[in-house]
This record gives structure tokens, C-alpha cells and sequence, in this order.
């Protein structure tokens, strides 16, 4: 049953966790015959590597950056003759796209999915006091039958291909961390928080309830303590369901983050047989009319869509490239972002709740629509049926088997406010219709806080088109007037067909608020021009101006996302110059200049903005 528990991996009094991060034996399996072979056992003539990073971008040769198929992965891991006795597990932050893991030649599991944690159970594998051989077998092909969604297709030379649906090179690996970890036999699975906030002055409520529950796989006491930030006691309760009363409670907001730490043990009497602990905030969220409210108070959002992306490591989780990013979106005035188009590392949350930033959690259900070319031919009212195939239950099940496993791990992250089930489907067609229906009530089903839930609806998503956004708690729109349609000198023409849009989302009344997950023009840091054109730094500015002035004139609109934080890998194509450009950031993480501008508009944009409702007059915007 543990190895289904996604608390993340800690040692306290009972448990140990050991990263086996490094350098590791790896091997492309060329042939895929790498199992036949043996290579279960030991990978013969195998290279080194650094855990966790992409393998990509390491080599000098094409044929491995674009390698689609088997790779292979090895590691040696001491297990000390004291965990004998309880239980030995081996834990991946992820596997793009998926794995099959053997201790000692045996396998011990496999998981589908290449952006959420799993575990194996080796208890009974391996040796004690011994070296112990961890051999992984990743595969990152795509398929309509996983998300993210692509196709993989054999070049005339034999070499597979990937073919993504989505704008993002197809990074793989083992990009997160690896733990081995010890935990006893009566362990602690899970545990759930819900929160109710009385009296709320300031930064405090004077009281907040915060009801529990835990999961183990026992039958011994369950007690939870719980303390502030100078470690005094707070709270505390016993038993597996209760509630925690915390008088005056500090509360977790938005670039002013309080976080408590819960501690939760089995005991048999005063023996802890188990224990965990996790940093929490205390705070509730929910949507009221077209408000997004924090604590009972209005927020506006400002932000971000990311990628987990840099230079060298790919998609590998960097612990220094997370850092700057967090200090650029500081110094930039953000409170919120993304996590576009996949689940990230969990470190990542770890810290958003320490900064106070405001998470939209999204699964990795992106290329829900047949390619990006098709993104371009939708605007021209091109048929874009995607969920009436033949395969789409698989897909289905693969896609509410991620929500459950993102649920399940980032549930208690004060940071995470709502959740983003899919980017940029088909909603066109009414076959998306049954799809979604699942897929919205699996969400607020394992949610014991019942966050919002949106999806980013794609430019043909029009509220005359969509037949799916009424699902959506948050309208989240990714729209790119005067850059995909009518860029450059025709941007007037742009500004006009988004107020149209615009206005009859408004003449809808949905009574819901709306906010920009996406909005973007590519800008090359090497281009200037005056007057301004295209990929220039110039038209950048030119384009957000013109996009605020339209955000700021809708008084529903709650929140902007920019595309994107920083410059990112692509595939190659005429679309991208060698990635996508639309960074407000470069790949390197230095600003374009269209980041003073964000600066400064967003440093002087209220938070509860347009609270209750009142818009700027048309044509004008807030740009502090
Ligand atoms: C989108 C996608 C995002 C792309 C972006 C773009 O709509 O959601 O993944 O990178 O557009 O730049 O085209």
C-alpha cells in the first residue's frame, strides 16, 4: 500500500530518505533490444550521466538529442543492515514517459506518465548491508493514448522520431529526483486539510479550524501537533479525523507566506512508531461571482506561464535555475504562475509556498488537438475533432489516472489555488462534451479543499464555438491577437476582433471571473527596430500595450499570465528560431525590456485590482 503514498520523501525520527542523485551509467537502447540482452542485470558499455537532468543536451551528436525509444539507466544503492525490518522503497519524482525499474534483475515496478512521482516496494529485494543494482528503463515516445499527446514516426534511415502536439521539445529522462527510502511498517499514507477561517483581521483570523484526515495502514493512535514559525505549539488533536483549532492563526497570503508545521505520528503509547512533518499555510480559496478570493479578499493575478526549461539540463531539475526564477519573479512584481504543461518538480511548490506566489497546478494533458499546425488551421474554422477516436477511453483513463496522482501529491501546498485539467483541447465538437464532464468531476471529487478548476481554452474557443467552457470554475483564455492573427501593422485589426470577442463573452454573463493564461509575441533579445517590427523588442512593448488596454477594460478579467516567463526549447521548424522566443525573460534568464514594463505595471496593480467590478474606460490602461 506504500508504495501508493505521495508524501514526499523525509527523514524524521522513523523514516530515512537517501538521495541517489549523481552520475549514473546510462545506455541508448538503440535497437530496443536492451532486455534480451540482459541489461536488466547490468547495462554493458554504458556512458555516465547526471540524475536528474534531461539526456539531451549533453552529447554533440543529433542522433541523441533526437533519440526516440528505450534508454537505459543505472545506479548502485546501499541499503544499511538497520532498515531491515521495516519497508525499503525506491521513488522517482518522475520518468518521462515512462519506466520499468529492476532491483537486482528483478522487476520491481513500471508507471506511465512522465511528470508525476511513483514508488517501488523492495522490501523483500533487497540486500542488506549490500550494494544493491537499481537499473531503469525509460521510454519517451509519444501517443494519443497518453498525455502529453504526439505520435512517434520512423524516418527512412529507421530512426524513430518524436512528433509532439504541444510547443515544447520532448525533454526525457529521469529529470527529478531519486530517493531510497526507509519507512516502518506502520507508516503514515496520507492526509487531508480543509480549512474554515473565523474573524479575519489583518494578517491573523482569530480562529481557524483546520479538519484533518489521516491515512495509515494501521490501527495504533494517531496524534498531530502543530507549530508556528518559532516552533511554539499551536494546535493539536489525536485520532485519524479531527480538527485542528489554532487561535489567532497567521494567515498564508499572497508575498506574505506564514507557514506552520505539522507534525503527525503513530504512537504505541510513547513509542513514535511513525513519523512525518510538512510545512502548511493556513488559508482558504474559492471563486464568488467574478472574483478569486484568498482569505475572503480578492486577488488579481499576475503572472506567468512557465516551463520546468534551461540551458544544458533541459527539463532536469535545477535547484539554482529555480532560485533565479523565483528572485526574477520577485524583482518583476509577480504573484502567481502556471505550471505549464505538466506537474513540476515538487521543490518547486516547497518554495512557492514559502514566497506566497499563487500556483494554477496543470496536468500534463496538452496536444489534445491534432498538431500544432492545426492550431494555425483552426483559425481559419478548420475541423479540429480530437476526442471521437477509437482510443480516446484510453486516453481518458490515463489522463484521470495523472489528475488523481497530481491531486493526490500537491493537495496540501498552500500555494496551489486551483487546478488546470487540460491546455488547449478541442471543445469544438460535442464529443469533447463526455470527456471533460469526467475529467472536471474526477478533479473536484479527490479535492478535499474543492479548488477551482479551468482549462485554457485555445484561440478557436470562442464563446460562440466552445461547447466546454461552462465546465471551467476560472475562465482561463490563451489568446495571441497581434501575433498569430494580424500582427505587426495590422495590430489594429487585432485589438478590434479581440473587443469583439471580448464583449460577447460579456454579453454570456457567466458570472465567473476570467483571466489570461497565455498572451505573447516571439522577441528575439537580438532585434531592435524602430519603428518596430515583428520579433523585435520594440513590437513586444507595442503588443502588450495594446493587450492591456483591453485586460484592464473588462471588469471580469482577474488575472494575467504572460507567455512566457523565459525563452524555451522547441522542436525545430519555421514556426521557432532554435525555441520559442516569447520569454520576458532569455533562456538565460537576463530581461528583455519588455520586463521593465511588466515592472512597473505590476508593481502598482493593486491586488484585490478591479475588485467589485469596475473596469478602466475603454482605451485606457494601468501601466503604474
Ligand atoms: C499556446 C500553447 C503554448 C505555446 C504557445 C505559443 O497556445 O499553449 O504551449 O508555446 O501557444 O507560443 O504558440
Amino acid at each position: 500500500m506504500l508504495e501508493y503514498s505521495m508524501l514526499y520523501p523525509k527523514s524524521t525520527a522513523s523514516r530515512r530518505a537517501v538521495p541517489l542523485n549523481g552520475m549514473w551509467k546510462f545506455r541508448l537502447d538503440e535497437n530496443g533490444t536492451g532486455r534480451q540482452q540482459g541489461w536488466t542485470d547490468g547495462i554493458p558499455g554504458a556512458d555516465w550521466i547526471p540524475v536528474p537532468a534531461s539526456f539531451q543536451d549533453f552529447y554533440t551528436d543529433k542522433d541523441t538529442r533526437e533519440f526516440t525509444g528505450d534508454v537505459w539507466y543505472e545506479t548502485d544503492a546501499f541499503v544499511p543492515s538497520e532498515w531491515e525490518g521495516g519497508q525499503v522503497l525506491v521513488r522517482f519524482g518522475a520518468a518521462t514517459h515512462r519506466a520499468e525499474v529492476y532491483v537486482n534483475g528483478i522487476k520491481v515496478t513500471e508507471h506511465e506518465g512522465g511528470f508525476l512521482p511513483f514508488l517501488a516496494d523492495v522490501t523483500e529485494i533487497v540486500r542488506y548491508n549490500a550494494h544493491n543494482k537499481l537499473i531503469v528503463k525509460v521510454n519517451n515516445e509519444l501517443t494519443e493514448t497518453n498525455i502529453p499527446c504526439g505520435q512517434t514516426i520512423t524516418l527512412e534511415n529507421g530512426k524513430k522520431m518524436s512528433k509532439p502536439y504541444f510547443d515544447f521539445f520532448n525533454y526525457s529522462g529521469l529529470q527529478r529526483a531519486v530517493y531510497l527510502m526507509s519507512v516502518p511498517t506502520e507508516a503514515i499514507f496520507d492526509f487531508d486539510l480543509t480549512y474554515e477561517l473565523e474573524g479575519i483581521e489583518g494578517d491573523y483570523a482569530k480562529t481557524a479550524k483546520i479538519a484533518y484526515h489521516v491515512k495509515t495502514n494501521g490501527g495504533h493512535l494517531v496524534k498531530l501537533a502543530l507549530f508556528d514559525e518559532n516552533g511554539e505549539e499551536a494546535a493539536s488533536a489525536e485520532g485519524k479525523d479531527g480538527i485542528l483549532e489554532v487561535r489567532n492563526a497567521r494567515l498564508w497570503q499572497v508575498r506574505n507566506a506564514y507557514l506552520y508545521r505539522l507534525v503527525v505520528q503513530i504512537l504505541d503509547d510513547s513509542l513514535v512508531l511513525d513519523e512525518y512533518e510538512q510545512e502548511i499555510g493556513i488559508r482558504t480559496v474559492e471563486v464568488k461571482g467574478t472574483d478569486i478570493l484568498l482569505n475572503g479578499k480578492p486577488v488579481y493575478l499576475r503572472g506567468f506561464g512557465k516551463h520546468e526549461d534551461s540551458d544544458i539540463v533541459g527539463r532536469g531539475f535545477n535547484i539554482g535555475v529555480m532560485k533565479r526564477d523565483f528572485e526574477l519573479m520577485k524583482w518583476i512584481g509577480a504573484n502567481s504562475f502556471r505550471t505549464s504543461h505538466y506537474p513540476y518538480a515538487e521543490e518547486i511548490y516547497q518554495m512557492a509556498d514559502r514566497e506566497g506566489f499563487l500556483v494554477i497546478d496543470e496536468v500534463a494533458a496538452v496536444g489534445l488537438f491534432a498538431s500544432m499546425m492545426n492550431f494555425m488551421e483552426a483559425s481559419t474554422g478548420k475541423q479540429t475533432a480530437f476526442f471521437e477516436k477509437e482510443t480516446t477511453p484510453i486516453l481518458l483513463k490515463a489522463h484521470l489516472k495523472a489528475i488523481e496522482e497530481m491531486v493526490a501529491r500537491d493537495k496540501n501546498h498552500p500555494c496551489v489555488i486551483a487546478w488546470s485539467l487540460l491546455n488547449e483541447p478541442e471543445t469544438t465538437n460535442e464529443a469533447a462534451v463526455p470527456y471533460f464532464k469526467e475529467v472536471f468531476e474526477k478533479a473536484r471529487e479527490l479535492d478535499p479543499q474543492h479548488r477551482p478548476r479551468t482549462f485554457a481554452l485555445v484561440m478557436n474557443s470562442t464563446p460562440g464555438a466552445c461547447k466546454c467552457y461552462q465546465f471551467s470554475d476560472i475562465i482561463a483564455l490563451n489568446r495571441y491577437f497581434g501575433w498569430y492573427v494580424s500582427g505587426g501593422y495590422e495590430i489594429v485589426n487585432a485589438q478590434a476582433m479581440f473587443r469583439k470577442e471580448m464583449d460577447s463573452w460579456r454579453a454570456l454573463n457567466l458570472n465567473k471571473p476570467f483571466i489570461f493564461t497565455e498572451y505573447g509575441a516571439d522577441t528575439l533579445a537580438s532585434e531592435h527596430k524602430l519603428p518596430s517590427v515583428m520579433w523585435s523588442q520594440e513590437y513586444q512593448k507595442e503588443y502588450l500595450e495594446m493587450t492591456h488596454s483591453i485586460f484592464d477594460s473588462y471588469d471580469f478579467v482577474k488575472g494575467e499570465q504572460i507567455w512566457n516567463f523565459a525563452d524555451f526549447q522547441t522542436w525545430e521548424g519555421i514556426l521557432r528560431v532554435n525555441g520559442n522566443k516569447k520569454g520576458v525573460f532569455t533562456r538565460q534568464r537576463q530581461p528583455k525590456d519588455v520586463a521593465y514594463l511588466l515592472k512597473q505595471r505590476w508593481e502598482s496593480l493593486p491586488l484585490d485590482f478591479k475588485a467589485g467590478g469596475v473596469a478602466l474606460p475603454e482605451g485606457r490602461s494601468h501601466n503604474g
